[in-house]
């Protein structure tokens, strides 16, 4: 069997972006269209979901939005079964929806600590849990888990968010043993510092104009001194949504720039 590029493409695939309105989930979204999927994206209130659409038009992609709060069991379910009948069974299911709270640990509140591990971790379980019967009974699907650094690594005031991504990765790895002889590959892409708004604190200019302090210390740690863009996220998402991956399962791939390879650059 030769190789052919066909295998980078995704016609006829349904994809479902969880908390794509914006940011990595939005530009994964981008990437997967651009392979050939038709989108599909949830949101938590109809407001965002019409912006959503609003998005996903200008950038000339004829995406299907739904209200859901992906910790929402029934919820879940509800959409799910909506988008089979609706749109067609979910072929690529990018879990991204993700909070982070920084708050140092003996100050978080176990409802905030609770509140990250239920959307970064529970979420995932139950989106999951949603979609395998039907890709199952189809002949297999995709499963794409956005996990983090802080898969392997943590830092002050993350303890939360840092269990809940260290988690996901390992909920990548048993969901791809279960599943992986009815052809169902789940990996997990663990971006590094991507400007987002999630990070958007991390990158404010200080008030004498200077750049914020965890902006230069990322620089500094990252072999490619950049800060990553959403769209670095595209093309590994559809290498791992395709059937260019269909050997690779219970894998994270790490889109990073190096960082976790670097142990930084020496202060001057
Ligand atoms: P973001 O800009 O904060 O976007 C997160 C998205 O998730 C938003 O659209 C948000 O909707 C949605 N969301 C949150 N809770 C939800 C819920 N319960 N149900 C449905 N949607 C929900 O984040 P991002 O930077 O694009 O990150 C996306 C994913 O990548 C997250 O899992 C994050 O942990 C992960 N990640 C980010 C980075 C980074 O450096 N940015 C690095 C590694 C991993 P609303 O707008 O309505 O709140
Ligand atoms: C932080 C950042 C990180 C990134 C990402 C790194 O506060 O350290 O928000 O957690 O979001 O997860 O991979």
């Amino acid at each position: 069997m030769n190789f052919e590029m066909e295998q980078f493409r995704l016609d006829g695939k349904v994809a479902l972006v969880t908390g794509a309105i914006y940011g990595i989930g939005f530009a994964i979204a981008s990437g997967l269209a651009a392979a050939g999927a038709k989108i599909v994206f949830n949101s938590l209130n109809q407001d965002s979901v019409e912006a959503g659409l609003e998005g996903y038009k200008k950038a000339g992609i004829d995406a299907v939005g739904y209200v859901c709060d992906v910790t929402d069991e029934e919820a879940v379910q509800r959409m799910v079964k909506q988008i089979e009948k609706e749109v067609g069974v979910i072929d690529i299911l990018v879990n991204n929806a993700g909070i982070i709270k920084r708050v140092p640990m003996t100050e978080m509140s176990v409802e905030a600590f609770r509140e990250v591990i239920d959307i970064d971790l529970n979420a995932p379980f139950i989106m999951a849990k949603a979609v395998i019967p039907a890709m199952i009974q189809k002949g297999g699907g995709k499963i794409i888990n956005i996990c983090s650094m802080m898969s392997e690594l943590g830092r002050e005031t993350v303890s939360a968010y840092a269990a809940a991504k260290g988690g996901l990765k390992m909920l990548t790895k048993n969901i791809a043993s279960e599943y992986g002889e009815h052809n169902i590959q789940c990996n997990g892409l663990g971006p590094g510092y991507i400007a987002t708004p999630q990070t958007a604190p991390l990158r404010e200019t200080q008030a004498d104009g200077s750049r914020h302090p965890f902006d230069q210390f990322i620089i500094a740690k990252t072999p490619a001194a950049r800060w990553g863009e959403a769209i670095d996220l595209a093309g590994p998402s559809v290498f791992l949504a395709s059937d260019a991956s269909n050997f690779i399962n219970g894998h994270i791939l790490y889109v990073d720039g190096g960082i976790l390879a670097y142990i930084g650059k020496q202060p001057n």
